[in-house]
């Protein structure tokens, strides 16, 4: 972190203002040398001339001085005119002045080490510049005030409370362990899993408002989940044919359905396949139910398959045109032929999308924090009925209390975080 770096901090277009941000310990020399000034003064705006080998403008030059800054470090900010050839030759020329090029998210990488922001509040930034609702944009500004932050630091000391409580325990005899000491324990315990249940519940409703939710449609081959893919998408984006085992590949599309924004998988049909190619597809459909928001499980009969998935699942009979068919237990009857029941299913997943993120979220999350929450949740309930083996239960808190500390960035593993920071726009 002993270099300087810099960055546009605004898109590479043509606009009225174009800013570009350095940060490191040469930042205010190399501004000032842009703007004339041997030593500038922070917090002070100037307004100045900068000239560069070929281009003069002029800018708006703000220097925060460590560490009251975004970055914690030496910081300028210049604002220039919105043009990209403008900006690239200031970068140009700040580089020349011994800054380096930033990486994708570098600013925001030493603002977390160098104490500013938690890395939950380092990913709300990003989620609230990327937010595709006001809603998300809402949810996301609260986790960047540190709400989020708050819930995982209360949860971490409720189990360390818990934890201590547990090896005070086990000071005591194993015959002397009174019976009430362990029926305390079992309720503190099941209390703490309802507050990580609750909480896990909070998150994973913000992580479905942040996104555009993933809408799957599965069953056995031939059934029409191709020729349903095709009507919603309003293009043949598949291909149909009267042979059962036609889709392989997933084949997903971002549409709109009665106005509101959702991503739909047509999948390969699932049954006993001998064809390797048909394998890998049934394969790939299988998995992409894991990451679906909800499930449309697609039949021309009564018999279902057998559908894991932790998310909802609406039965769909197809192809009700076809006289035999009689429509038993499904929670939609379509046929694509003739139209019937097509908008009332339209109906129902914009609907879904709307009750999904209508909802006020006290934090936004992402699905790594949902994969620390679970991993928590598991640990905690494969213990809650066996309160009385007290050391598995002291390293059972232990491990959990690491877990929540990956979310904020306190026991990250370094990978973790590089793949963090490399999802950021330069210049963030
Ligand atoms: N009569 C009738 N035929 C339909 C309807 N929907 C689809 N089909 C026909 O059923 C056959 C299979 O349709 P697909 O959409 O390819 O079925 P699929 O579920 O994608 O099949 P796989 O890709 O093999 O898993 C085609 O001949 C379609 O024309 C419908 O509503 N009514
Ligand atoms: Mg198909």
């Amino acid at each position: 972190m002993n270099t300087t770096i810099v960055a546009p901090a605004t898109a590479m277009v043509e606009q009225p203002i174009g800013i570009i941000r350095i940060s490191g310990p040469k930042a205010s020399r190399i501004a000032g040398k842009l703007i004339g000034k041997t030593e500038m003064t922070p917090r002070q705006v100037y307004v100045s001339g900068i000239s560069t080998q070929h281009f003069v403008d002029q800018a708006v030059v703000i220097f925060f001085q460590a560490p009251y800054s975004f970055t914690g470090e030496d910081v300028v900010e210049l604002q220039m005119h919105g043009n990209p050839h403008l900006i690239n030759r200031v970068v140009f020329e700040c580089i020349k002045l011994g800054a380096v090029m930033a990486n994708p998210g570098e600013f925001s990488q030493r603002a977390y080490l160098n104490g500013k922001l938690s890395l939950v509040q380092v990913e709300a930034v990003a989620d609230l510049i990327h937010a595709k609702s006001e809603k998300a944009a809402l949810s996301a500004s609260k986790s960047m005030s540190g709400a989020f932050c708050k819930v995982i630091r209360q949860l971490q000391s409720d189990m360390m409370a818990l934890r201590v409580e547990v090896e005070a325990t086990i000071d005591f005899d194993e015959d002397d362990i009174p019976t009430l000491g362990l029926d305390v324990l079992h309720k503190k315990l099941a209390i703490l899993i309802q507050e990580i249940s609750t909480n896990l519940s909070v998150a994973k409703s913000g992580v479905l408002l942040a996104k555009c939710p993933e809408v799957v449609l599965v069953g056995k081959p031939n059934v029409g989940k191709s020729t349903l893919m095709n009507e919603l998408c309003g293009s043949s984006v598949s291909i149909i044919t009267e042979h059962a085992g036609t889709t392989r590949d997933l084949i997903t599309r971002d549409i709109i359905c009665n106005g509101v924004a959702l991503r739909l998988t047509d999948t390969a049909g699932l049954r006993a396949a001998y064809d390797p190619a048909e394998q890998e597809g049934i394969e790939r459909a299988k998995k992409v139910l894991t990451d679906a928001d909800l499930v449309l499980h697609l039949s021309t009969e009564d018999e279902l398959l057998p559908i894991q998935a932790n998310v909802p699942v609406w039965r769909v009979r197809t192809k009700i045109d076809l006289g035999d068919i009689q429509s038993q237990g499904a929670d939609f009857s379509i046929s694509v032929k003739t139209g019937a029941g097509i908008s009332a299913l339209k109906s129902a997943l914009s609907g879904f999308v709307e009750g999904a993120q209508s909802q006020e979220v006290p934090f936004s999350a992402r699905q790594r924090h949902i994969d620390a929450l679970e991993r928590v949740h598991e640990v905690l309930v494969a213990l809650s009925d066996q309160v009385e083996h007290l050391d598995m239960l002291a390293d059972a808190l232990a491990q959990s209390h690491h877990y929540l500390g990956q979310i904020i960035g306190e026991t990250t593993p370094d990978d973790v975080l590089g793949e963090i920071f490399s999802q950021f726009c330069i210049g963030k």
